[in-house]
């Protein structure tokens, strides 16, 4: 199968990151054929510092490859390296009403409805679109705030397939059932993200010993003097039990079992720990590739042949609409 993802490079990942879409990444890459892409393109949507934003497309390309990815078997790549991304977008925008796009809670959350707010935030499901349908997709992992956008990607290629048969395969989303939305360690109720203003609300792949030690103490709990998995009533605890068991492997059963009797402290120590020994061998790696040599050489490696996958949707995409000098 065909497996395609993207991550903006807005910053370093933290777990929810990695445990909602990178590990399976990494998972998925064994038995089928993967293009995991760094998406620039969409990361200018908010105001960025250009400084910033070129280092940040390196660190996400060396994340990948620290948390797994195989860079040799499998394409890693940015986004607007291969040009028909914007291409194809503008012909899916000719295909998609402005009512769908103005229903995206994504774009309503980050435009504030606002009038000021860019035109390519309201847009943005299209290049996302786009970046899947290029490379004929049939599976999409990715964290489940992601399923609107995954939803109307099917829509625009059902629409354009409708008018024109074959044109596109119609990809589905691959979430995952644990791990698929990690909440904030500050508050609960909102996932964890790297654009929170608070540093102890989440934890980064690279964060040092100390500072994850720091993060889980600090983290929200409640005041039941138990340990227990309830997601409606508890949630901040149930986030820290379904952290747990994602890095140890062990069943949230189990780790209940394991923590009878004890409090939140004991508790939260051993969490601290199964983060830092899973995020260990990670962080060794990408420190020795972000500033490898070979890091861009895999990454113009991936761009050429993403390019010419890309190349010949376009030229059938082109074909069935009709445009261009000769065929
Ligand atoms: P931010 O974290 O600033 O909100 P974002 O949601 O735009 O950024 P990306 O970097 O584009 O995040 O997301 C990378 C991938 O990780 C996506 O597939 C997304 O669904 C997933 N993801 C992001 N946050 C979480 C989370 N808290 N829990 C699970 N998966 C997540
Ligand atoms: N919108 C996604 C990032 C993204 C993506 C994609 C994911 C852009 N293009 C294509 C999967 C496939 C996000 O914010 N997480």
């Amino acid at each position: 199968m065909r497996i395609f993802s993207g991550v903006q490079p807005t910053g370093i990942f933290h777990i929810g990151d990695y445990l909602g879409a990178l590990k399976q990444f990494v998972q998925l890459q064994e038995e089928n054929h993967c293009l995991y892409c760094v998406v620039d393109l969409h990361a200018i949507t908010l105001p960025t510092d250009p400084k910033v934003l070129k280092e940040h497309i390196l660190d996400v390309a060396a994340l990948y490859m620290a948390v797994g990815i195989d860079p040799k078997k499998q394409i890693i790549f940015v986004q607007s390296d291969v040009p028909y991304h914007s291409e194809l977008a503008w012909i899916l925008m000719c295909n998609t009403y402005t009512g769908e796009l103005s229903r995206m809670t994504q774009y309503k959350d980050k435009s504030k409805g606002e009038e000021s707010s860019p035109a390519g935030l309201f847009t943005y499901p299209v290049l996302m679109a786009a970046d899947i349908l290029l490379y004929d997709t049939d599976t999409v992992p990715v964290g489940n705030d992601q399923k609107q956008h995954i939803e109307i990607t099917r829509d625009i290629a059902v629409r354009v397939n409708n008018k024109f048969p074959g044109t596109f395969v119609v990809p589905e989303g691959r979430f995952l059932k644990e791990g698929a939305r990690i909440m904030s360690l500050d508050d609960p109720l909102t996932k964890m993200s790297k654009s929170s203003p608070n540093p102890f609300s989440r934890i980064s792949l690279l964060d040092d010993e100390d500072t994850i030690r720091k993060a889980v103490k600090k983290a929200t709990t409640d005041s039941f003097d138990n340990i227990a998995y309830d997601e409606k009533n508890r949630p901040a605890v149930s986030n820290l039990l379904t952290i747990y068991s994602v890095f140890s492997g062990m069943t949230i059963e189990k780790i209940v079992k394991l923590n009878e009797g004890k409090g939140y402290g004991a508790f939260k120590k051993d969490l601290g720990e199964v983060i830092i020994t899973a995020l260990r061998p990670i962080k060794e790696r990408y420190e020795e590739i972000r500033n490898s040599e070979e890091l861009v050489v895999c990454l113009r490696d991936g761009s050429e042949r993403a390019y010419a996958l890309a190349e010949k949707t376009m030229k059938r995409v082109k074909d069935n609409f009709g445009l261009g000098t000769v065929s």
